[in-house]
């Protein structure tokens, strides 16, 4: 087994993976910026290793910086975590060459799985549903408006280099395909330097689910399970859960994406930890999007339905281990949701609220996991992606899941700093959500018939701590959770003096 390995990130990714080397008895070493000097992975690391400045650019999305920590440390693997540069084909070549393990999948799967247009021709020739479109990038709008008249409006334009809804547009007549590839084009062009752009398709109303994958690097590979992530704002996904309520439904469903999943993967010489986005539709049709070459966010919500520890599985099969389980032995017990805590005010367009966390509690109790990347004092930088920690329940049914989670998230208080606990308040009580009946417009909906009442400035929320000023959304959802109001918690605490 590795003696230590270095975790190329921040943050709760990080305070994840520590953990689980900690369990291995492997040592840990963090990487931080400027900005990450009092960061909490960096305090709970066994080493840590200065970057550089706090722009990612120069830090945690630097190569050479990377390596450089991972040869002054003498480490034997990297672990990227997600984000930054988990998903650079160049860079997992790069540890290899360096002699460093990559834990995560070959720089070739990587590479291949990265171009949209390869991933589409890999799965398909793998055996898995595609959406309708094109395998190859479009040279001109008129390519696009040939595929789309003969499948039929509305198609989306993606990017041969995109993922995530970057470079994406809706087109619902031929008139404006012109005007929408060149958008896309361009808008692909600056965020990845390629502005190569495909046509699928478009499946309206559609779930996001996907399959959790693993291999190891003996050819044995199994599916975990799926995760709905239907709930996203801006193709930022909120809320993920397993199983997908759909799925729940039609049993038959999970098999079969499985399988599709697989395939997909096996196409493409897949190892470590894996996973195949699917666009299903309510009469059980399921088409392959893209695949992730890395760990997500959302992987807890996997493990605590499966029992197991995805990162452990990581570096066991990265050090040349096999799966210690077959497709068989995989048990799915009871329903997990997590829930991504940001920095960001549901009152204010979601803008992000980065400052000095003055006050924390944090829940815990029955079936209640917090990853945090945070404590009370530090001063959430500006620099990075404002999530705070992902809060993950698990219970018997999904029906219980939902109120252990209203449960913690009453127990959850970030002063200081507005987060949206208030937004998962909402969809928890929300009466569509309450009934699995998610698709891919389903928060956007939901937010237009919410209102938030006007908050107190951020200046307030140590004393709101105390007195409440609770964003309320005007619905006729039952009222949510704590049990009582901050007035009672007010009131109990004057019992002390
Ligand atoms: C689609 C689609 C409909 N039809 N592709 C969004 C992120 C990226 N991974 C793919 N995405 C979509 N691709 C076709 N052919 C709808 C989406 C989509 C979406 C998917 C899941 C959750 C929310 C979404 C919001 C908008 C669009």
């Amino acid at each position: 087994m590795f003696p230590k390995i270095l975790i190329a990130n921040r943050g709760e990714i990080a305070l994840r993976i520590i953990r689980t080397l900690r369990e291995m008895g492997i040592r840990s070493v963090a990487v931080y910026s400027d900005a990450d000097r009092g960061a909490l992975h960096v305090r709970k690391a066994d080493e840590a290793a200065y970057i550089g400045p706090a722009a990612s650019a120069e830090s945690y999305l630097n190569p050479g910086r990377i390596l450089e920590a991972a040869r002054a440390h003498g480490v034997a693997a990297i672990h990227p975590g997600y984000g930054f540069l988990s998903e650079n084909a160049g860079f997992a070549q790069a540890c290899e060459d360096a002699g460093f393990v990559f834990i995560g999948p070959s720089a070739e799967s990587i590479r291949l799985m990265g171009s949209k247009t390869e991933a589409r021709r890999v799965a398909k020739a793998g055996g898995a549903p595609i959406v309708p479109g094109t395998e190859e990038g479009l040279t001109s709008s008129a390519e696009a408006a040939a595929f789309a008249n003969s499948a039929g409006f509305p198609v989306m334009l993606k990017a041969v280099a995109g993922g995530g809804g970057k470079g994406m547009r809706r087109v619902d007549r031929e008139e404006d395909l012109l005007y929408s590839f060149e958008g896309a084009s361009s808008e692909a062009l600056r965020a990845f330097g390629d502005g190569r752009i495909y046509v699928e398709k478009l499946i309206e109303n559609a779930r996001h689910i996907e399959i959790q994958v693993f291999g190891d690097r003996h050819g044995n590979m199994v599916h975990l399970g799926e995760r709905e992530c239907s709930v996203q704002r801006r193709h930022q996904k909120v809320i993920e859960e397993s199983p997908s309520p759909l799925v729940a439904r039609k049993t038959e469903m999970r098999a079969r994406m499985g399988e599709a999943a697989i395939k997909a993967a096996r196409a493409a010489g897949y190892y470590n930890a894996g996973t195949v986005e699917f666009l299903a539709d309510n009469s059980g049709n399921f088409y392959f999007l893209e695949m992730n070459t890395r760990l997500q966010v959302e992987h807890p919500v996997t493990e605590l339905v499966t029992g197991l520890d995805l990162v452990r599985l990581q570096i066991d099969v990265a050090a040349g281990g096999r799966l210690p389980f077959t497709q068989e032995q995989v048990a799915l017990r009871g329903a997990a949701i997590e829930c991504r805590i940001y920095a960001e005010d549901p009152a204010n367009q979601f803008f992000p609220s980065p400052g000095r966390i003055a006050q924390l509690a944090e829940p815990s109790g029955p079936g209640v996991r917090l990853d945090s990347g945070v404590y009370q004092g530090w001063t959430v930088p500006l620099e990075y992606d404002p999530m705070l920690s992902k809060l993950i329940v698990w219970a018997d049914t999904r029906e219980h899941a939902i109120e252990r989670m209203l449960r913690a998230l009453g127990e959850y208080h970030v002063g200081g700093i507005r987060t949206n606990i208030p937004l998962f308040q909402s969809i928890l009580n929300d009466p569509d959500f309450r009934a699995g009946e998610l698709h891919t417009g389903y928060l956007d909906a939901l937010l237009k018939t919410l209102s938030w009442a006007d908050a107190a400035p951020a200046e307030l929320a140590q004393v709101a701590a105390l007195v409440a000023s609770k964003l309320t959304p005007v619905s006729d959802a039952p009222p949510v959770v704590a049990g009582h109001s901050k007035w009672v918690e007010a009131g109990r605490e004057r019992l002390l003096r």
